[in-house]
C-alpha cells in the first residue's frame, strides 16, 4: 500500500432510492467488500463512525439524516412518530440540509485523507422528499449548494409492491404508497434537471436479490475509486 502522503483522494459514493429499496443493506455490503478487497478499512457498522486521523484508507458509511446530532434528534422525533407535531415543510427542509452541513467538513477531510466515504442518502433525498410535500424544486436546491459532490450516485430502483413486502414498511412518517409514488416521480424529475444530470447517476434494479445488486455495484464503484484518485474534489 502507498504511504498516506502519496495516496490520492477517496471517492464519495452515495446511495439513493425509495424507502426500503435496500440502501442501508447495500451500503454495508459495499463497505465490507472494499475492506476484503485488501484495503485498510474499519469494519463497517450500522452505527456511523466519525473519522479518526490515524487510519488512512478507511471507508465510512454515514447515514442522512444523521440522527445523532442536535438537529438530527429533532428530525428523528418528527420522522419516527406520525403523531408528532408536524414541522412546517420549509423549516423541515432547512433542518435536513443543515444536518448535512453538520458533516460536510468531516466528509471533505476524509476524502482528502484518501478515505472513501459511503453515504446512505444525501442531497437528492433532501430535495425530492421536500418536493413531494409540495415545495418548489428551485427553492429546495440552493441550501445544499457547496456540499461535497458525489463521484457516483447509486440509485436503487424498487417497485412499490416489492418495497411494501420488505421488513417494517409503514412504521415511519413517509412510508405510504401515495407518498412513495410522488417520491419516485420527483427523483426522475430531479435526475433530469440540468444541475444534476451530469452527476454520474446509475440506476440499479433493486427488486433483485441482494447479492445480484451488490455485484453490479461493486464493479462500478471499484472503477470509480480507481479513477478519482488523481482528480480534485468539487462541490454540488
Ligand atoms: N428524508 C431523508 C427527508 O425527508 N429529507 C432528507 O434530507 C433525508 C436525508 C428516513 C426518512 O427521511 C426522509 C426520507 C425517509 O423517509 P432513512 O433513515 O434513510 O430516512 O430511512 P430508513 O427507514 O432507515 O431506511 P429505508 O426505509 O430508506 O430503507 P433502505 O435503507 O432503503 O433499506 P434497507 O437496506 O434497510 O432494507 C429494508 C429491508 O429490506 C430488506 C432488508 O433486509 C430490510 O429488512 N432487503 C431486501 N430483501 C430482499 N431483497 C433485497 N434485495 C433486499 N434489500 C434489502
Ligand atoms: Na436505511
Amino acid at each position: 500500500r502507498r504511504p498516506a502522503f502519496m495516496m490520492g483522494r477517496g471517492a464519495l459514493i452515495v446511495f439513493e432510492g425509495l424507502d426500503r429499496s435496500g440502501k442501508s443493506t447495500q451500503a454495508q455490503l459495499l463497505a465490507r467488500a472494499l475492506t476484503e478487497g485488501g484495503k485498510d478499512v474499519l469494519a463497517p457498522s450500522p452505527v456511523q463512525r466519525p473519522p479518526s486521523d490515524d487510519a488512512a484508507g478507511v471507508e465510512y458509511v454515514w447515514r442522512f439524516p444523521d440522527r445523532s446530532t442536535h438537529i438530527g434528534q429533532t428530525l428523528n422525533t418528527y420522522l419516527s412518530s406520525k403523531d408528532a407535531e408536524p414541522l412546517h415543510p420549509r423549516v423541515q427542509h432547512l433542518l435536513f440540509s443543515a444536518n448535512r452541513w453538520e458533516r460536510a467538513e468531516a466528509i471533505r477531510a476524509a476524502l482528502v485523507a484518501g478515505r472513501s466515504v459511503i453515504l446512505d442518502r444525501y442531497t437528492y433525498s433532501g430535495i425530492v422528499y421536500s418536493c413531494s410535500l409540495g415545495l418548489e424544486l428551485d427553492w429546495c436546491m440552493p441550501p445544499d449548494a457547496g456540499l461535497p459532490r458525489p463521484d457516483v450516485v447509486c440509485f436503487l430502483s424498487v417497485s412499490p409492491e416489492v418495497a411494501a413486502r420488505r421488513g417494517e414498511f409503514g412504521l415511519e412518517r413517509y412510508e405510504n404508497t401515495e407518498m412513495q409514488r410522488r417520491v419516485r416521480d420527483n427523483f426522475e424529475r430531479l435526475f433530469a434537471h440540468t444541475a444534476v444530470s451530469d452527476h454520474n447517476i446509475h440506476n440499479f434494479d433493486a427488486d433483485r436479490e441482494m447479492q445480484a445488486v451488490h455485484r453490479d455495484i461493486v464493479e462500478l464503484v471499484q472503477r470509480v475509486i480507481a479513477n478519482v484518485a488523481d482528480s480534485p474534489s468539487t462541490s454540488v
